[in-house]
């Protein structure tokens, strides 16, 4: 049989690169082995359209009981009251709820883009900016902090249908109380996208959005620390109050619209290797372990902006209560992009970010943005945040000097010998 050596080499090189390197990108992570593996297996070779116990296969009574442990588990760590575990990945999951929520031309507000909003809450590239009328509220010049007075005057005058918070780019506590008290004043839904932030409200280290937003969103492998995906929840399965109907105009709870829409709305045969995998690391957040991780996500996020800070860097917002922090490089002198290219030279890995109110473009961009779960899952402390930022540092102020970065790389290489990452795989 033909044996493929050119792709597992490919792989393996891969796990190389993710071995040697410090990755900062916010919205990576190491998945646990388990997890791995999962996305491995057979039930890769089966379709099973349709939900458990209502599939339009034969032979789905396993892949159904691993569908179900997963929407328990899942329920179990939000306590939510209902959830959908088969989008294939966060923007699959927001196109769901667009689906159900709102109809094409119909107005929606998001957190711009540009100030650290995303895609799929109305970019015009996107589908969620080119289907429906996005409009936008921004963060205050000033302090770097959402602007609530604006997104209230612009969804007073505009009456969107939809109201979007929780960003990629965004360090801070979002206010949920006061965007759902907008909300009812003119009937919108609100769609929380928790991508970034999910596993630390699971586990309660930060506000909980469940009880005041009516649709939650996420990914399934950022802080969550799970397999690529994506799913979505309630809490309250809310009537529908926004005049929706199903194409035969009965009235559908939101669950029944939502589960609609993510099957057979958007998508075809879930990928029921990838729910697996989600069903182990569900199981994994339960654990204390998750707990003492997330925590140790703010703490190293707390002393990786001290670090930056001191050294000079300005911060939006000036600081963080999340996971990831947002740097303007101007006042140094560098574009996102250049730092961006050279750091990953040096093996250190993050991206280049717009930050608010750029005079630079989404390819060049004035920040980087430097996130702490992946490399809080290799085990690092407070201490190792202080070593990363001088050498994130010595980098950039010696941006065109070979030598220097050439060092850092082997340093790099030398420093994450203390973290090993899957030493299973030889
Ligand atoms: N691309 C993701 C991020 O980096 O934040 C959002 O989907």
């Amino acid at each position: 049989m033909y044996q493929d050596t050119v792709v597992f080499d490919l792989i393996r090189k891969e796990l190389d690169r993710q071995r040697n390197g410090i990755e900062l990108i916010a919205s990576e992570n190491f998945t646990s082995l388990q997890v791995i593996q999962a996305m491995g297996t057979v039930p890769t070779n089966k379709y099973a359209e349709g939900y458990p116990g209502k599939r339009y296969y034969g032979g789905c009574e396993v892949v159904d009981e691993i569908e179900t442990l997963a929407i328990e588990r899942l329920k179990k760590v939000f306590n939510a009251g209902w959830a959908n575990v088969q989008p294939h990945s966060g923007a699959q999951a927001n196109a769901a709820v667009f689906l159900a929520c709102v109809k094409p031309g119909d107005k929606i507000l998001g957190l711009d883009l540009s100030m650290g909003g995303h895609l799929t809450h109305g970019s015009p590239a996107n589908f969620s900016g080119k289907n429906y009328q996005a409009l936008f509220y921004g963060v205050k010049k000033e302090t770097g902090l959402v602007d609530y007075d604006h997104l209230e005057a612009t969804a007073l005058k505009e009456k969107p249908k939809m109201i979007i918070c929780v960003a990629s780019a965004y360090s801070r506590e979002w206010d949920y109380k006061r965007i759902r008290e907008v909300a009812d004043k003119i009937g919108a839904v609100i769609m929380a996208d928790i991508a970034h932030p999910a596993g630390l409200i699971a586990k309660g280290l930060l506000n909980d959005p469940f009880d005041h937003c009516h649709i939650i969103t996420s990914t399934t492998h950022k802080t969550l620390r799970g397999p690529r995906g994506g799913i979505i929840m309630l809490r309250h399965d809310f009537e529908n109050t926004w005049g929706i109907k199903d194409p035969k105009g009965n009235t559908r709870t939101m669950s029944q619209l939502l589960d609609l829409a993510v099957f057979p709305g958007t998508q075809g045969g879930p990928l029921e290797h990838v729910i697996a995998a989600k069903a182990i690391s569900f199981g994994e957040i339960l654990t204390d372990d998750f707990t003492a991780y997330g925590r140790q996500v703010l703490a190293n996020a707390q002393a990786m902006a001290k670090a930056f800070v001191s050294r000079g860097y300005n911060l939006i917002s000036d600081g963080t209560d999340n996971h990831l922090m947002l740097i303007d490089l101007r006042n140094k002198n560098l574009t996102g992009k250049k730092a961006q290219e050279t750091l990953d030279l040096a093996h250190i890995t993050l991206n280049k970010n717009s930050v608010p109110f750029d005079d630079k473009s989404p390819f060049v961009t004035s920040g980087i943005r430097v996130g702490v779960p992946a490399i809080t899952t290799r085990g690092m402390k407070e201490t190792d945040m202080e070593t990363i930022a001088a050498m994130v540092d010595k980098v950039l102020m010696n941006i065109d000097d070979e030598k220097t970065i050439s060092g850092i790389k082997t340093e790099v290489k030398e420093f994450m010998k203390q973290f090993p990452l899957y030493p299973e795989l030889g």
